[in-house]
């Protein structure tokens, strides 16, 4: 508001919040809640309402998927492109409602909390791509760290009550300072977007802190699936191991094969998120695997799925090296199994053999 000082509203926001009853009280049917004033002649929908940003991703499009089928409302913020973006939730777009926002602008996301009303927030959307946040640290600080500041200041305004998720990164661990990583790992990030990302860790947990949030931080290792982006290196792989099958290239060129990754699959992931934003306390937690692989190990079984050996088509070049580069992770996902009961479904080489084989059959639709 004009002229508030943060004390003010600091303020305003803890008066809304001691006004406003939780819309989730403890232990109480998450279905029991209604869109609006509701009398005579009005609609009124018991379902649940959630916002996704960067529903346009990966993990945007399972989690609108997964939410769906729980019953929920899903609105999903997109920012406007010149192209259409909504390839991987075309299956969808009848069910959602899109509106059109962006994590630069704080108005913007005011506007979308004011007219949804969402019971939970999921903050899927960042510049996530760790080679591009070398080229453009400053647009990835803005998006993937003061975007997320934005969009808790927004609720904050709007309505203190919204349970919040924050997608944090085992990116965060960079130099790992201990093997396996836990909640308790301290970061120590290699690229802009790990320190965006630690930066958008801290201030989920400040809010929580300051302003008792329910906010809750993911710290989600390496996840994958036939709906990641081509520029990460597992969909490079798989979908170069299918157009080579096809005869389409010969070749793939890679950079650090020796890097290992703790490596799931997507849609066991978003499950993850939905868990936490459901307790009855806000919290932070590792989600992995447990287990590590190097690229090497993924060529091997994405070229073993079409009958090809690796060695005969990867080619090392040097442009696809970082400037700092994060070895090794492996995350220990003990507290997410203990207290959310999550545990992953899809292991690293059906993960990436049902990777390949989706490559494939869509090659052969071409
Ligand atoms: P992704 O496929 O790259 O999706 C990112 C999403 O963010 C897209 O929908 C993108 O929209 C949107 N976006 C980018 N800039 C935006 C802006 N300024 N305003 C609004 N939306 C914007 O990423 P993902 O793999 O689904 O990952 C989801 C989240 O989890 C990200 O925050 C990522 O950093 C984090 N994370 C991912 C992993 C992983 O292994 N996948 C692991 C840990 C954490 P466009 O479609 O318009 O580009
Ligand atoms: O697939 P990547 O690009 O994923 P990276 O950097 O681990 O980041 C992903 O996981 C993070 C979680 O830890 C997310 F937060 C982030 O948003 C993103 O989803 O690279 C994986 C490894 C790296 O060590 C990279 O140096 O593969 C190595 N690599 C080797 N050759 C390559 C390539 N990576 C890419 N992208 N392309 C290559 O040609």
């Amino acid at each position: 508001m004009h002229g508030e000082t943060d004390t003010d509203r600091l303020a305003r926001a803890n008066a809304i919040r001691r006004r406003t009853p939780p819309a989730h009280p403890a232990g109480a049917p998450r279905r029991a809640l209604f869109r609006g004033p509701c009398g005579i002649g009005q609609t009124v929908s018991m379902a649940p309402r959630a916002l996704i940003t960067g529903i346009t991703g990966q993990d945007g499009s399972y989690l609108a998927e997964f939410l769906l089928d729980k019953g929920y409302e899903v609105t999903g913020l997109h920012r406007r492109s010149s192209t259409v973006t909504f390839e991987r939730i075309s299956h969808l777009t009848d069910r959602l409602t899109l509106v059109s926002a962006d994590l630069l602008d704080e108005a913007s996301m005011l506007r979308v909390l004011r007219d949804h009303r969402p019971n939970e927030v999921y903050n899927l959307a960042a510049q996530s791509f760790v080679q591009t946040s070398f080229a453009q640290p400053v647009l990835t600080g803005e998006v993937t760290a003061l975007g997320v500041t934005r969009l808790l200041d927004a609720i904050l305004l709007v309505d203190p009550s919204i349970r919040f998720y924050q997608a944090s990164s085992s990116e965060m661990f960079g130099k790992v300072a201990e093997v396996p990583q836990t909640e308790g790992t301290p970061f120590h990030p290699r690229s802009p977007y790990g320190v965006a990302k630690v930066y958008g860790h801290w201030i989920t947990v400040n809010y929580r802190e300051s302003y008792g949030l329910h906010a809750s931080s993911g710290i989600l290792f390496n996840h994958e699936s036939p709906r990641r982006g081509l520029e990460f290196v597992t969909r490079k792989v798989t979908h170069s191991a299918a157009a080579i099958k096809r005869g389409m290239k010969k070749t793939v060129a890679l950079g650090n094969l020796d890097a290992q990754r703790d490596w799931g699959y997507a849609p066991d992931y978003v499950r993850a998120m939905w868990l936490m934003t459901q307790q009855d306390a806000p919290g932070d937690y590792v989600v992995a695997t447990g287990e590590t692989h190097s690229v090497r190990e993924l060529c091997q079984i994405a070229f073993d799925q079409v009958g090809l050996a690796w060695q005969d088509h990867v080619v090392v070049d040097e442009q696809f090296f970082r400037p700092a580069e994060v070895d090794l992770l492996i995350g220990n996902p003990a507290r997410a199994s203990g207290h959310l009961g999550w545990k992953p479904e899809v292991g690293f080489e059906e993960l990436i053999r049902l990777m390949v084989d989706a490559d494939v059959a869509a090659l052969a639709k071409l």
